[in-house]
C-alpha cells in the first residue's frame, strides 16, 4: 500500500575499504547480503538492497571503494563507484572516527565536489572511541566538505543506525514503490552463495592470495522437494602456489572454508546444503576482460 507521502529513491554507500559499508548495509536491512571481512576490496559488484517501511523505500547501492586502479578489475571497480555518485538521490559517506583526514578522504571529497547529490557523512565505529571525542571528528570533517548531515554510528552494534534511515528519507523524492515489501535484494541466490564462499576464503587465507581469488558456482540444484541444496563451486586463484595454500595440508584449509561457507549458505537458504569445493588456477584473470565478464564483473 502506498500513500501520498510515500518516498522512494536510491542511496549509495561510499568510503574507504574496511570502513564498514557492508556492515552498515546489512545492519540497516537486517539481513546479511553483502559480505564483510577485514580485507580491503571485499566488495566488487554493486549490490542492491531494498529497505521498505510505511514512509517509503530506499534502494541501497553498495559500491566498491574509490581508490586508484592497479589492473582491469581495479579500473572496473573505480568506474562503478564514480558513476554511481551522480545517479543516486543521496550519498552516504562512511568514515573512521578520527581527526586525521588522509589523502584517501581528500580524494573522495574532491570527487564529491563534482556532483550536486546531497552527502550524509556517517562517522562509523563510534563503539571504539570515547564519546567526548566525537564532536572533534565532526568539526574536522566539516572543514573538508559541506555535508547535508553528519551522523555518528556503530554499524556493528546498531547504534544510531535508525537516524541514518530517517536522514536518507529527508532527501528522497516522493515516488512510487519500486519493489514489493518482501524484497531485500536483487542479487540472485547463486551470487550470494559465491560471495559467501569468497568471504570465508578471504577470512581464512593469508594476505596475498585474497585479491586474486574469484568463486564460480558450477551447480546449484535443489532436491527432495527443496529440503537439500547441492552446490558445486570452484575457487579460482592466480598461482599454483596459491592453489596449494587454499587446499592446505591434506585438504584441511579447503575443508575449513567449505564448512564455514556451508553453514552460512544454509542460514540464507533455510535448508540443508551439500557443498563441494574445488580449486583451479587461472593466471592473470584480473587482467582479462573475458575472464572478468565470465565472473560477473561486467561493465
Ligand atoms: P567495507 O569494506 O567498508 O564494506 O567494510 P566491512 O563492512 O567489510 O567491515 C570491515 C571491518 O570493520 C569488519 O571486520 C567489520 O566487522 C568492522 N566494522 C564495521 N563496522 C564496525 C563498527 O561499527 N564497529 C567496529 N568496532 N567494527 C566495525
Ligand atoms: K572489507
Ligand atoms: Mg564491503
Amino acid at each position: 500500500m502506498t500513500n501520498n507521502n510515500y518516498k522512494s529513491g536510491f542511496a549509495t554507500l561510499i568510503g574507504r575499504p574496511n570502513v564498514g559499508k557492508s556492515t552498515l548495509m546489512n545492519q540497516l536491512i537486517g539481513q546479511k547480503i553483502a559480505i564483510t571481512s577485514n580485507k580491503p576490496q571485499t566488495t566488487r559488484n554493486r549490490i542492491q538492497t531494498v529497505y521498505s517501511c510505511d514512509a517509503g523505500q530506499i534502494v541501497f547501492v553498495d559500491t566498491p571503494g574509490i581508490h586508484k586502479a592497479k589492473n582491469k578489475l581495479g579500473e572496473y571497480m573505480v568506474n562503478v563507484a564514480e558513476r554511481t555518485l551522480s545517479e543516486v538521490d543521496v550519498i552516504l559517506w562512511l568514515v573512521e572516527p578520527t581527526t586525521f583526514i588522509g589523502a584517501g578522504e581528500r580524494h573522495i571529497a574532491e570527487q564529491l565536489k563534482k556532483t550536486t547529490t546531497p552527502v550524509i557523512l556517517v562517522i562509523n565505529k563510534i563503539d571504539t572511541v570515547k564519546r567526548e571525542d566525537i564532536l572533534r571528528f565532526i568539526d574536522e570533517y566539516r572543514k573538508i566538505y559541506d555535508f547535508a548531515e553528519i551522523i555518528p554510528v556503530s554499524a556493528l552494534k546498531g547504534m544510531n543506525t535508525d537516524d541514518v534511515i530517517d536522514s536518507i528519507f529527508k532527501y528522497l523524492p516522493y515516488g512510487p514503490q519500486f519493489y514489493d515489501e518482501d524484497t531485500v535484494t536483487d542479487q540472485p541466490q547463486r551470487q550470494i552463495a559465491a560471495e559467501l564462499i569468497r568471504e570465508k576464503a578471504l577470512r581464512c587465507l593469508d594476505e596475498e592470495i585474497p585479491h586474486g581469488i574469484a568463486v564460480s558456482i558450477e551447480k546449484m540444484k535443489e532436491r527432495q522437494g527443496g529440503k537439500i541444496m547441492d552446490i558445486e563451486a570452484t575457487i579460482i586463484c592466480e598461482r599454483d602456489s596459491h592453489k596449494g595454500i587454499i587446499i592446505g595440508k591434506g585438504g584441511a584449509m579447503l575443508r575449513k572454508i567449505g564448512s564455514a561457507a556451508r553453514k552460512e549458505i544454509e542460514d540464507m537458504l533455510e535448508m540443508k546444503v551439500y557443498l563441494q569445493l574445488w580449486v583451479k588456477v587461472k593466471k592473470d584473470w584480473r587482467d582479462s576482460d573475458f575472464l572478468l565478464k565470465n565472473f560477473g564483473y561486467d561493465k
